[in-house]
């Protein structure tokens, strides 16, 4: 044993981070040689995670080595991709950008953000740079095809778009999971890692764990109970769950929390007439059921109402956050031991940032709301393609792969290819970065410091850790922050004097100055880069605690529950109710934890063995279709059509398909060789950029209508076939 492993132990160090993949904030234990990674373990001694981490921490290794991840800047050219210098590099985007400007307006060049950029402490820190420089108000964001509900809800009732509350896991005795799935996700607007064991450790302790989802999901698999609900019906649930806890008594209208907001006696009507009885048949969960569930939520000793992606990205995304948070509060949930309750981070971005709005500006195109100088995702293309002033001609992405990730993709793939400049941030030439004049990537994960800004503000428990980066980066390579900066610093000259100052502060410093500022002013005297240093497992901060009315960022410090503006959106529902067609067959996503949205595809080990790409549907919607496991099956919506093999299961509800996001890597010029030979098919070629929620303008890729059509099968032995399926399967 000892002799294989001397050569390696010779140089052997350990390095101790946290792992940045997913929200889940994980400490792991990385052995290498200074060089290369040897190993990658959960971190025992990490005070949050105890030594659990998911299949996904070893990509941390792969992506380091990944031969196809970019090294330095690289052009486009009529001869394919010539990597060209940094200083080439960044001129030639700085140029570009001001040629686009200077030609057409500001707004006319446009910028995405995705989801990578807020695991990026640098490029969170730093972002505001980079923004300010561009001069334009053509922003969009993967928030709007994810959690804009959540900052929505929050701005309005606590007065700010970060002061979002989380489950107390750990010592709920009831927990409701509405439309989340967190163990592939491990856990989302819930920093939480090793949900399994959460979980699990509700059942011990006698509590219960009751999961509302169109799948029969893992989390489902191990929950007290799982109820299949209709996708894009849940606000029908919510309303039903609100009418019967005042029906049965169980408001408590005068709890401390309760007494925070003045409009608290309006709820009661709120829900006036969605009785259990009224919405049974469009949900499919009885009134029997709704009415169980609403009396064990409320007499449990503690209990919690969590809502995530299934019922923010859905057509009424806004108004069920809203219900659910309602819920919560008229439960005397909100706030207290085993409810939802506000995490006190060591650096509290509240503090630092505005606290948000609605509806300043409408996108040009389609007169969609922005959020905080964001216009939502599935205005992007139009905004590319229809011409006028102010059309885009010029993009920027950061992070972010919306040819993959947002709806109506092949609309945006079209509507990129027509740019007369684009630039992307990003490791690799993706479905999206492939469309740019220049790529300028960054840095992988192992090679900068962390301190997790974002998540730390979403833990289910209050810590703080630091990392330092574990590689140093060589001679070729910028951080993300640094590729900010140095465009700022050319696009951007005559920028105020504070902002130049702190720039030129970050780029002496590292962007760990600016951390060191948000610690000393944030709530913890004795958490200083310093201690956070001499901790490199972490430090514990101690268990959620209450928050209000402190944490309420209103200057009245009460909760404005804004009730005419989510009263409205009841018409939308009523209509919704009068028209609905329970024949439709409706689209769903879904998530696997050896994935992470539309990376981490070229990861051998994480890809490796049956293609995860598959359209899930039950064994009854499959006969009725005349599809066979396995069989290639034409799915078609409004927007588009994909061919995909089907994966017959009663994981699913009968008439609900489902097929997982971020494949489709089959796209000419694309360079990642793993994940072009596990391409498989984008549903966002399906999902649809004219299906959103009205209210708040986030996208609604759940829930989208849609027609299956089997291919190149012999339709009369498909039925028996299937049967045939399930019955072997009931056996099993
Ligand atoms: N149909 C459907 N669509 C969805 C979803 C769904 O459930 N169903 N989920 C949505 C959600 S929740 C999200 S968050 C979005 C995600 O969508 P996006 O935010 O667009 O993110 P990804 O598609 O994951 O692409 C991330 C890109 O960033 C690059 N990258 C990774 N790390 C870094 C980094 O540190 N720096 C830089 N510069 N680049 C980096 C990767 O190579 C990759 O190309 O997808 C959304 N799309
Ligand atoms: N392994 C892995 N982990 C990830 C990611 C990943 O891609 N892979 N992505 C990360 C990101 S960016 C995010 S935002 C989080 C998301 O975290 P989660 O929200 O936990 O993730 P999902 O798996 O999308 O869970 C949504 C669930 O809603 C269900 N659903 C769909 N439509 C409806 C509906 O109409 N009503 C109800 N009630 N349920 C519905 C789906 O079946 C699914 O089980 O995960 C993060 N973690
Ligand atoms: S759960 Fe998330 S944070 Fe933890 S190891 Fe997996 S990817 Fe990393
Ligand atoms: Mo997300």
């Amino acid at each position: 044993m000892a002799t294989t492993a001397a050569s390696a132990t010779d140089n052997e160090q350990i390095h101790f981070r946290t792992c940045t993949l997913c929200e889940a904030m994980c400490g792991v234990e990385i052995k290498h040689d200074g060089e290369k990674v040897l190993s990658i373990k959960g971190d025992k001694n990490d005070p949050f995670s105890q030594g659990y981490i998911c299949p996904k921490a070893t990509a941390l290794q792969d992506l380091y080595e990944d031969p196809d991840r970019l090294r330095g800047p690289v052009e486009r050219t009529a001869d394919g991709w010539k990597s060209i210098s940094w200083p080439e590099a960044l001129d030639k985007v700085a140029a570009g950008i001001q040629s686009v400007q200077q030609k057409y307006g500001q707004n006319a060049f446009g910028v995405y953000l995705g989801n990578p950029n807020v695991h990026n402490m640098g490029g969170m820190l730093t972002i505001k740079q980079l923004l300010t420089s561009l001069k334009t108000r053509s922003r969009f964001s993967a928030t709007s095809i994810d959690q804009l509900p959540h900052h929505i809800v929050s701005m309005h009732l606590f007065g700010h778009m970060l002061r979002i509350p989380v489950p107390d896991v750990n010592r709920t005795q009831y927990m409701l999971i509405i439309g989340g799935n967190p163990l592939a996700s491990n856990g989302s607007i819930m920093t939480a890692p090793n949900m399994r064991q959460k979980l699990k450790d509700i059942k011990a302790r006698n509590g219960k764990v009751v999961v509302i989802d169109p799948r029969r999901t893992e989390t489902a698999d191990i929950a007290s109970e799982h109820h299949f609900i209709r996708p894009a019906t849940d606000v029908l649930l919510l309303l039903a769950m609100l009418n019967e806890i005042y029906a049965q008594g169980y408001a408590k209208v005068d709890s401390r929390v309760a007494e925070l907001a003045p409009e608290i006696d309006r709820i009661e009507s709120f829900a006036e007439g969605f009785t259990p009885e009224s919405v049974a048949d469009i949900t499919g969960i009885t009134a029997t059921e709704i009415k169980r569930i609403v009396k064990e939520f409320c007499e449990a000793e503690s209990s919690v109402c969590y809502g995530r992606m299934g019922i923010s990205v859905q057509e009424f995304g806004l108004l069920s956050q809203y219900l659910s948070m309602v819920i919560n509060i008229v439960t005397g949930r909100l706030d207290e031991v085993g409810g939802l309750m506000f995490p006190n981070p060591a650096v509290d971005v509240v503090n630092s940032s505005g606290p948000g709005y609605l509806g300043k500006r409408h996108s040009r195109v389609s007169n969609l709301p922005d959020f905080n100088g964001e216009y939502p995702v599935v205005a992007m293309a139009d905004e590319m393609l229809v011409e006028g002033e102010g059309q885009l001609k010029g993009f920027m992405t950061v992070a972010g792969n919306p040819v993959l990730s947002t709806p109506n993709g092949e609309k945006l793939n079209e509507a990129l290819s027509g740019l007369e400049f684009m630039v992307s941030l990003d490791y690799f030439v993706t479905e999206t970065s492939r469309h740019a004049n220049i790529i300028l990537p960054p840095v992988s994960p192992l090679e900068r410091d962390h301190y997790d800004i974002t998540f730390n503000g979403f833990a289910v428990h209050n810590v703080a850790k630091y990392s330092p980066a574990l590689f140093s980066k060589t001679e070729n390579e910028k951080h993300d922050w640094e590729i900010y900066l140095e465009l700022a610093d050319r696009l951007d000259k005559d920028a105020p004097e504070a902002m130049q100052k702190e720039r030129a502060a970050t780029k002496a410093f590292g962007p760990k100055f600016l951390l060191e500022q948000g610690l000393k002013y944030g709530p913890y005297k004795d958490v200083t880069l310093d201690t956070l240093i001499d901790n490199p497992h972490g430090i514990d901060l101690g268990p959620l605690h209450r928050m209000l009315p402190e944490a309420i960022k209103h200057a009245n410090k009460q909760i404005n529950l804004n009730v005419d503006f989510y009263q409205a959106d009841l018409a939308r529902v009523k209509e919704m109710m009068q028209q609905y067609d329970d024949q439709e067959i409706l689209l769903i996503g879904r998530r696997h934890v050896r994935s992470n949205n539309s990376w981490l595809h070229n990861s051998y080990r994480l890809v490796k063995g049956k293609s995860r790409c598959t359209l899930m549907l039950h064994p009854q919607t499959a006969v009725q279709h005349g599809i066979t496991d396995g069989q290639d099956v034409r799915v078609t919506s409004r927007v588009g059509s994909v061919v995909i093999a089907a994966e017959v299961t009663d994981e699913l509800m009968p008439g609900v398909v489902s097929i997982p996001h971020g494949f489709g890597h089959g796209r000419k010029g694309v360079k990642q060789k793993i994940a072009q030979a596990h391409a498989g098919v984008s549903v966002n070629d399906l999902t649809d950029d004219t299906l959103i929620d009205q209210l708040s303008g986030n996208a609604a890729v759940n829930g989208v209508p849609v027609q299956l059509e089997a291919l190149g099968a012999n339709a009369d032995d498909v039925a028996n076939a299937v049967l045939e399926n399930s019955a072997d399967s009931a056996m099993a």
